[in-house]
């Protein structure tokens, strides 16, 4: 039975005016050394496609989704599955994500969510096989049961504690028996709604420990895959302890976990935390730690999270110079962190939803390799900072000068004379290629 009205999506190329077949997305097209497919790894997040109702804080959600029956019986479950691996199918989509309560619902206690975990994991595991398609990064919901209002590895309440590790553990089994390439965590409820009733450096000291004991878990089930942390300012809590990258890392290192940790860096999260996405990007990949992408967009007039498809060809260029920049994926992707508006309630509207957002993202690599071969704008950053490559500059950068030198060779060479930054050049000459 087919639940989505159409046929698989064809790349027909720019001039095609089908709203159901990609313009620039053509999977074996190489770019550089890669297929295209290979560079963008794309995923589709399982709570977006199949469980996300378009709700919002004023109105019940729209979707249509005639073959859910709204319960939470493990069979509706299993039945999901075949829906959305004919999702993934139609689009051409390798790699998928999933909250272990986005795929099997979370029944009276936890050992009878963990067996309806274990009946869907068993038909997910056979649908991979029969597909190829594989498991970019598993997690645990750890915000939306009402027993983790207060958070959870960073609760006051060492039970909710507990509960939670348990959660984790069994996510990891999950995550394991399903062959994932990564294990996400993301704080939504890690932070506090003030700070009046709480004890920040405990919370942070049990968010390690917990970390921590994720990894020696991990490791004695032979889980290889990296963890990654996903940054967020706010929204649930007021403030979240991931709030961006550099905490992330600070706390990474402080804790000693960046051997074991990557980061998801989520387009709206970023941009939430007041920076740009190519911002967050920068700063996990030159720590070496750029482990994987939630691909959507924010609205510049909502302040929320609006998790939008990425349509802006500016944007997915600029991700897809940082991507590049590092060499590419490992373990990561680009997964589709975004919902359809309320008002695109039909089934067809997920498709026209993915088909834009990996247009969108073709387009970005295509311009930012381009860009790359070009070389003038890897030349003009090269060029900024050319005085540290000898003389003094060079000491500097070697750590092999002081204070004092500096101040002879200040004396001596009078006031400096500054190059143009060109801002203004180089948006033109990115405008060339897009
Ligand atoms: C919410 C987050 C969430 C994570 C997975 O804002 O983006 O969906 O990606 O827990
Ligand atoms: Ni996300
Ligand atoms: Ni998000």
């Amino acid at each position: 039975m087919q639940h989505f009205n159409c046929d698989k999506i064809q790349y027909e190329g720019p001039s095609s005016k089908n709203p159901l077949a990609f313009k620039h997305y053509n999977a074996s097209e190489e770019v550089g050394e890669k297929k295209m497919k290979d560079h963008l790894r794309f995923g589709a997040a399982y709570w977006h496609v199949m469980r996300n109702e378009l709700a919002d804080p004023f109105g019940q959600g729209t979707a249509h989704m005639p073959w859910d029956d709204r319960s939470d019986s493990v069979e509706n479950a299993v039945s999901r599955v075949d829906v959305f691996f004919e999702f993934l199918e139609k689009l051409g989509i390798e790699f998928y994500c999933f909250h272990d309560r986005d795929i099997a619902p979370e029944l009276n206690d936890l050992a009878a969510s963990n067996d309806a975990l274990d009946k869907v994991v068993a038909k997910l595991k056979q649908k991979q096989a029969e597909t190829g398609i594989r498991l970019l990064w598993g997690t645990a919901c750890l915000f939306a049961h009402p027993r983790y209002a207060q958070g959870a590895a960073t609760s006051p309440n060492a039970s909710v504690y507990a509960y939670a590790a348990a959660q984790v553990k069994k996510a990891l089994d999950v995550t394991k028996e399903l062959d994932g390439l990564g294990y996400t965590f993301w704080g939504g409820r890690e932070g506090y709604s003030t700070l009046l009733n709480t004890n920040m450096k405990r919370e942070l000291e049990h968010l390690a420990t917990f970390m921590h004991m994720a990894v020696d878990y991990a490791k004695s089930i032979g889980f290889d895959g990296p963890f990654y942390i996903e940054p967020k300012p706010r929204e649930p809590s007021t403030h979240q302890y991931d709030s961006d990258s550099a905490a992330c890392l600070n706390f990474l290192r402080e804790f000693g976990l960046m051997d074991s940790f990557k980061l998801n860096i989520e387009t709206n999260h970023a941009t939430l935390a007041g920076h740009t996405m190519e911002h967050d990007l920068t700063v996990a990949a030159n720590a070496g730690a750029l482990g994987s992408i939630d691909a959507n967009t924010g609205d510049t007039l909502i302040g929320w999270d609006t998790d939008q498809f990425p349509t802006d060809v500016y944007l997915t260029t600029q991700i897809m110079l940082v991507v590049l920049g590092m060499g590419g994926f490992t373990t990561g992707g680009l997964n589709f962190d975004a919902k359809r508006r309320r008002e695109s309630h039909e089934p067809i509207d997920l498709m026209h939803a993915h088909i834009g957002g990996m247009d969108a993202f073709a387009r970005g690599l295509k311009v930012a390799h381009a860009i790359r071969e070009d070389g003038r704008l890897a030349q003009f950053l090269q060029d900024r900072y050319s005085s540290y490559d000898s003389d003094i500059g060079e000491k500097i950068e070697a750590g092999t000068t002081s204070f004092a030198e500096l101040d002879q060779y200040a004396l001596n060479s009078g006031e400096p004379s500054l190059a143009s930054g060109r801002q203004e050049m180089l948006e033109n000459l990115i405008n060339e290629f897009i």
